[in-house]
């Protein structure tokens, strides 16, 4: 009786760019509540659910979200009023079927994840549990390896680099302690070395830094630079990129500005088997287009046995198009960000039928993040084995390591 849903608060609250989003808070009628805010991307895929803007250039210039939170005042509320807690499935389908599309157009992805989020926290608190415990039960036991970002480029940078994303991975830590140390001394003494070859050591929207080095290969150089410099061997750390290829796809040309380059798809494929061969990569996400599907599964069968391919934009978290994937060939790793589907029961759904299917998963941030650690006991919970979630700078991204650490001491007792 205690346990149903009272009354649901959404509000409108800012991002880590300065932009509107979405926080909403379930209240239960035993008095418990949950609360949890959605983010926000910048190179936002295709294919994704819609994230639901006023488009009003008086407020926000457009990105005000006035009109999601009244859905979920009008639409959302009423119909979960009375609902057990505990019901996670039934919630979201609720919230499907009021929605009634495909995208999720008509009341927002942002207004319906807030809302499946802040019940899945109702219910853990209403449980006395942390949200990893509750989500998982005894099956949480694994803490996920950090694919830590240390150079911006791409959408979420003003430099000249055409790769999004250049992370590390600390392959040899045995816990996330000990990988957050380690990728913390490479981004030290990458600071070091991009300050002595007169580069900025400011940041860009996932806290890694955003010096306008002159190509591709000047970021790597640096980076396995820094790895060898804080003390380890590119066998213990290695490098993964987000090439985010979607946003350099013009008439059917890859379009790398930094090397002067206007690649086919075959001769992209042959770029990046180049960056394998002459780098410690063992990951690299979104390689091509989110609708270049033929040169997906040339590049699954030529670099798939050799590094992880990972869908992002490909994938969208949504089940449909990662089993279309699956059964084609395309990557063996799928990118998991909750807002890109819309709830949580989905975004579970779709990483079970990819693990079922061996392919890899990494649970995500995105680019406009907020202090809400969801993401962070969701990898734990399921599983996941792996965790990107920005860098060591920035609160809202660091937040994310923190509530990894405090759960790695509560679930290693
Ligand atoms: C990505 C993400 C997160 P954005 O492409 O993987 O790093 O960026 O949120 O801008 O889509
Ligand atoms: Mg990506």
């Amino acid at each position: 009786m205690k346990s149903k849903i009272k009354d649901i608060k959404a509000r409108q609250i800012i991002d880590s760019r300065g932009i509107p989003t979405i926080e909403t808070q379930v209240i239960l009628k035993s008095g418990t509540t949950g609360i949890a805010s959605v983010p926000s991307g910048a190179s936002t895929g295709k294919f994704e659910a819609v994230e639901l803007r006023d488009n009003d250039k008086a407020n926000y210039f457009g990105k005000s979200v006035y009109k999601a939170i009244n859905n979920i005042d009008r639409v959302i509320k009423p119909s979960l009023e009375g609902k057990n807690i505990f019901n996670q499935k039934e919630i979201d389908l609720i919230m499907l079927e009021k929605d009634g599309t495909k995208n999720k157009s008509k009341l927002g992805a942002n207004a319906i994840l807030s809302v499946s989020l802040a019940c899945a926290r109702a219910a853990a608190n209403e449980y006395n549990l942390p949200l990893y415990k509750y989500l998982g039960g005894i099956y949480a036991m694994t803490m996920p390896t950090p694919m830590m970002n240390i150079i911006n480029g791409g959408a979420h940078a003003n430099n000249k680099l055409d790769i999004q994303e250049f992370m590390i991975q600390p392959v040899a830590s045995c816990s996330i302690k000990e990988g957050i140390k380690m990728c913390a001394e490479v981004f030290y003494e990458l600071k070091k070395l991009i300050n002595s070859s007169g580069y900025s050591t400011s940041v860009g929207d996932e806290g890694g830094f955003a010096p306008d080095f002159k190509s591709n290969a000047q970021a790597l150089n640096t980076i396995v630079e820094a790895i060898l410099n804080a003390g380890y061997s590119t066998d213990e750390i290695k490098i993964c990129l987000d090439i985010a290829a979607s946003e350099l796809y013009r008439n059917n040309k890859y379009v790398l500005k930094s090397e002067n380059l206007e690649l086919t798809s075959n001769e992209m494929i042959n770029y990046i088997e180049k960056l394998v061969n002459d780098y410690p990569i063992i990951s690299i996400e979104d390689p091509l287009s989110e609708e270049d599907y033929a040169s997906w599964r040339v590049i699954t069968a030529k670099l798939g046995d050799k590094i992880q391919l990972v869908g992002d934009d490909l994938f969208v978290t949504n089940f449909e198009r990662l089993e279309n994937g699956i059964n084609e060939g395309m990557a063996n790793s799928i990118l998991i960000k909750p807002n890109q589907t819309g709830t949580l029961t989905e975004t579970i759904n779709t990483i079970l039928m990819a693990q079922k299917n061996g392919y890899k998963t990494i649970i995500s941030h995105r680019s406009g993040e907020t202090e809400d650690t969801f993401i962070a006991d969701l990898s734990v919970a399921v599983n996941a084995g792996q965790i990107k979630t920005g860098s060591i700078t920035r609160s809202e991204r660091t937040i994310k390591y923190n509530r990894l650490m405090k759960i790695e001491d509560e679930i290693s007792i």
